[in-house]
C-alpha cells in the first residue's frame, strides 16, 4: 500500500544543478582549475565536500582540511546568493500537481536530499508545507547510494519503507532507494538509470495514479 512518497530535491523538485555549476565554476576560475558542465554532471547528488574533492582533482596539488573548508564555504555563500532568486515558478513541471494530489489522498511526502540548503530552497519555492518530513543530511553518515537518507525520511514519516515510493534523477539515488526497500521511480533516460520500477522522461509525467499503480 502506498503511504508515502520520498523525493530527491535537485533534478526532481527543482533544478538547482545550474546554480551549483555557476557557484563551482566561479571558484574553479579563481583557482585556475578547469571545470565545465561535464564535470558538473558528476556532482549531481554528491555532497558538497565530495564535490569539492572532484573539482580539486585537476588542481595538481594537495589541500589541507582547513583550506578545503574555506573553499567549500566560499562556494556555498555564492550558491545561497544564487538560490535566493528561486521562486515558486521554478518548481519542475507536474510537481505542484503531484504534491497537491498526494495531499488530497492523504499520502505523505518526504524529502531525501543531500543538500544542507534544502530548507531554504523549499522556502523559496513556497513548497515547505507539502512535506511532512525533511531528512537532515547533517545527521546522515553515508551519502547515496547508501539508503540511509531515504530510510531516515521514512522513519520521520513513520512509514515502513516497503510502503514508500522514492523519486530520483541520479543513478546513485536509484541505488539508494532500492537498497532502502522502496519502489524506485526514475526521472531520466534508460542509458543513465537502471533498476527502476518506473522510468519517466520528465517530472511532467509523474502522477498520483502512476505511483499508486506500482502497488497493484
Ligand atoms: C544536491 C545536489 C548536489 C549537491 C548536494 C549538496 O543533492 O545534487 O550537486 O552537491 O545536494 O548540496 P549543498 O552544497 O547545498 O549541501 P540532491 O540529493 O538534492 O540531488
Ligand atoms: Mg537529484
Amino acid at each position: 500500500r502506498l503511504e508515502a512518497v520520498v523525493f530527491d530535491l535537485d533534478g526532481v523538485i527543482t533544478d538547482t544543478a545550474e546554480y551549483h555549476y555557476l557557484a563551482w565554476k566561479e571558484l574553479a576560475d579563481e583557482l585556475g582549475i578547469p571545470f565545465d558542465r561535464n564535470v558538473n554532471e558528476r556532482l549531481k547528488g554528491v555532497s558538497r565536500s565530495e564535490s569539492l574533492d572532484i573539482l580539486l582533482e585537476k588542481s595538481g596539488r594537495s589541500w589541507t582540511a582547513a583550506e578545503k573548508e574555506d573553499l567549500a564555504a566560499r562556494k556555498n555563500d555564492r550558491y545561497r546568493r544564487l538560490i535566493g532568486q528561486l521562486t515558486p515558478g521554478d518548481l519542475l513541471p507536474g510537481i505542484r500537481e503531484l504534491l497537491t494530489a498526494l495531499c488530497e489522498r492523504g499520502i505523505a511526502a518526504g524529502l531525501a536530499s543531500a543538500s544542507h540548503n534544502a530548507p531554504l530552497i523549499l522556502e523559496r519555492l513556497d513548497a515547505g508545507s507539502w512535506f511532512q518530513a525533511v531528512a537532515d543530511p547533517a545527521g546522515v553518515t553515508k551519502g547515496k547510494p547508501d539508503p540511509e537518507i531515504f530510510l531516515r525520511a521514512a522513519e520521520l514519516l513513520g512509514v515502513p519503507p516497503e510502503n514508500c515510493v522514492g523519486v530520483e534523477d541520479a543513478a546513485a539515488g536509484i541505488a539508494a532507494i532500492n537498497a532502502a526497500g522502496m519502489k524506485a521511480v526514475g526521472i531520466g533516460s534508460a542509458d543513465r538509470l537502471s533498476g527502476t520500477d518506473l522510468l519517466l522522461a520528465s517530472t511532467a509525467e509523474l502522477s498520483a495514479e502512476r505511483l499508486l499503480a506500482l502497488f497493484r
